[in-house]
């Protein structure tokens, strides 16, 4: 029987993949975890602990107790934040990745999934259609340890066998639950903003283009990489992953259409450094050759859909 734990469960991508795993495993083979006690409200359809990830003999204690047989490890100090404080975020990042990868050879889990980013890119990279195997100088504290995580992963792969997965996650947009403190983060506040009939200041460039992914792909993404039989899995780094790429000024020029009082303004900050660094949009081939990827949603129906959801939620 599977038995599987998500670290950082209450983060934005943990909430609705949290969810996903247990409509898939059960109520009982899926265990949240987080740092925060608070998070374990948001839980109430799969078990839940309270879990530091810097803990390895928290970790291994509860790997072991509940006969774990995959992690999902989500736990992690995104782009903005991470140059905040950079040390702390790089041991955060690394240290917990170390410890989860350790214990899946010493446990001998079946699987480990582990989010890299768009981030491992840096400005010598090519900005257009950036390939798999695009040169990566990351100039990011965030950038710098998804790099060495990728490393590590395939490392750890290639050394003892471990079935790690990743994905280099885009920007990621969901309704469900708020970012913290990643350069994307302006997608998803440009929402709340719109329907709480407020303007939106945003702390990028008018043209900044990124790439971008609606949640349910993004979602979707990590079951196929996760269900895919282990010959398949080609990318022992991390897979390149792409949807949509846009700029603060086509999102809020899809927006507005819906309250047409909604204004932006631009004040571009320190966030306007890193994503200048980051690619415009994504070569994912390896994805849609070695598992079948292909996302579901561009911009117009994310729009649509979030603007019909979000509300209902907020009622
Ligand atoms: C961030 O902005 O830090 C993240 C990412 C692209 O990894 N959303």
């Amino acid at each position: 029987m599977e038995k599987v734990l998500v670290t950082g469960a209450a983060g934005q991508l943990g909430t609705e993949l949290t969810q996903k795993l247990t409509e898939l495993y059960g109520p009982e083979a899926v265990i949240a975890s987080d740092i925060q006690p608070e998070a374990e409200a948001k839980f109430p359809h799969c078990r839940f602990v309270l879990l530091d990830v810097m803990d390895r003999e928290a970790l291994r204690s509860c790997i072991k107790k509940e006969s774990v047989t995959q992690v999902y490890h989500l736990a992690a100090v995104l782009s903005a934040r991470a140059e905040t404080n950079p040390q702390a975020a790089w041991h955060l990042n690394m240290d917990s990745l170390l410890h989860v990868l350790e214990l899946a050879r010493e446990c001998k889990l079946d699987k480990v999934f582990w989010p890299s980013s768009i981030a491992v890119f840096g400005p010598d990279s090519p900005k257009v259609q950036t390939p798999q195997l695009a040169p990566k100088e990351p100039v990011t504290a965030y950038g710098i340890a998804k790099l060495a995580g990728e490393h590590w992963c395939a490392y750890y792969h290639q050394q003892y066998g471990v079935d790690v997965r990743s994905l280099r996650f885009p920007g990621l947009i969901g309704y469900k639950a708020l970012p913290g403190g990643g350069t994307t983060d302006y997608a998803v506040a440009i929402f709340h903003q719109a329907l709480a009939g407020k303007p939106f200041c945003s702390f990028l460039e008018k043209d900044t283009r990124l790439p971008m992914m609606y949640m349910p792909d993004a979602i979707k993404a990590t079951c196929m990489l996760m269900q895919a039989p282990k010959e398949r899995i080609g990318v022992r780094s991390s897979y390149n992953l792409a949807a949509m790429s846009f700029t603060p000024e086509e999102l809020y020029r899809g927006i507005v259409p819906y309250f047409p009082e909604f204004r932006i303004t631009y004040e571009p900050d320190y966030r306007q450094a890193i994503a200048a660094g980051w690619p415009r949009s994504i070569d994912d081939r390896e994805a849609r050759q070695d598992w079948n990827w292909s996302p579901d949603y561009e911009m117009p129906a994310m729009i649509r859909n979030i603007l019909q959801e979000l509300p209902k939620l907020q009622a």
